[in-house]
């Protein structure tokens, strides 16, 4: 279903004006005439920033922030170690984008929520809900009157899907578990979500990260799911196999092997494709495409989880 860009991976760390280790698990959104990147950037003492990278077709000519766009700020203990794995949403009301990124301190990892209209100049909201949470997004709208967020907090070591509810953006309660690792298959141990969802006309199209712990490491595949469109907390469909996964040595061979995780897409509409970029191996970012039909239309085959628990 999914197929690679050719001109894989698509920003590597001697794209980038200075010194880095690192540049991958980019957040990604149509901005203006563009396709906009933020890309987690680590850094040579191992701390991770973001930075925009934009391109007008999405593919080649990337133009990258000469510096970091977005750094830890010192009146924000939780960022200390640094900013990871932003997920990109635009919020219909405020006519701004929020930007949920992983914080990373001595206390653990939290989602923090940043809010920005040019990509320049940013307004933090501050941290969300308590350690150990990631792999976090916002909707672009409320439902019956709510924000809701997704994120992945681990509890009694276990690492699921939840959703979240808020009237303020600030204040989060009314928490539910929404896609659970499952014993066994290929995303037991760990589940996250990947991009932003993506409004379809048949509900949200979730992407999301499951991990195998394997005798050699853990390998981070992805795997589809389908949210009701007015009741998000609802798990329409969930597909039983990954549908992308690690094969090529980009994805096999680098800081973290066997890695595939995305954290952000858009719908090319002239195309009629799902633009789905990810980070490879924590290394480099990449991207592969999906044609809209055919995705739906295997969405739509998958099971009802649901269904499956009568
Ligand atoms: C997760 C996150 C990601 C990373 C992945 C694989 O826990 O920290 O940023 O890509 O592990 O190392």
């Amino acid at each position: 279903m999914f197929r690679r860009y050719e001109g894989n991976p698509l920003l590597t760390p001697m794209h980038w004006p200075h010194l880095v280790n690192a540049v991958f698990n980019p957040g990604a959104i149509e901005f203006g005439d563009e396709t906009l990147l933020l890309v987690r950037v680590e850094d040579m003492r191992g701390f991770s920033h973001l930075t925009v990278a934009r391109s007008k077709d999405g593919k080649t000519n990337w133009e990258i922030d000469p510096r970091p766009t977005l750094e830890p700020d010192e009146n924000y203990q939780e960022e200390r170690w640094g900013l990871e794995d932003p997920r990109i949403v635009w919020i219909e009301e405020r006519q701004e984008y929020a930007i949920t990124y992983v914080s990373f301190s001595r206390g653990g990892p939290v989602i923090s929520l940043a809010m920005t209209k040019d990509f320049q100049t940013f307004v933090r909201i501050g941290s969300l809900l308590p350690p150990e949470d990631k792999d976090a997004s916002l909707f672009p709208r409320r439902f019956k009157g709510r924000f809701a967020l997704i994120h992945r907090p681990v509890i009694r070591g276990e690492a699921h899907i939840w959703i979240s509810f808020s009237p303020d953006l600030k204040h989060w309660g009314d928490h539910r578990v929404l896609i659970p690792t499952r014993p066994g298959q290929w995303d037991s141990h760990r589940v996250g979500l990947g991009a932003q969802p993506i409004e379809t006309p048949e509900g949200w199209l979730i992407t999301y990260h499951g991990v195998r712990q394997t005798a050699s490491g853990s390998l981070y595949r992805v795997g589809l799911a389908l949210l009701d469109l007015d009741e998000p907390w609802r798990v329409i469909r969930r597909s039983d196999e990954w549908v992308f996964g690690p094969k090529k040595n980009y994805e096999r061979v680098g800081d973290v092997p066997a890695v595939t995780f995305p954290c952000g897409a858009l719908i090319d509409r002239e195309r009629n494709e799902l633009r789905l970029y990810y980070g490879a191996a924590d290394t480099a970012v990449c991207l592969a495409t999906a044609d809209m039909d055919v995705l739906m239309e295997y969405v739509r085959s998958c099971p009802d989880p649901n269904r499956e628990l009568v």
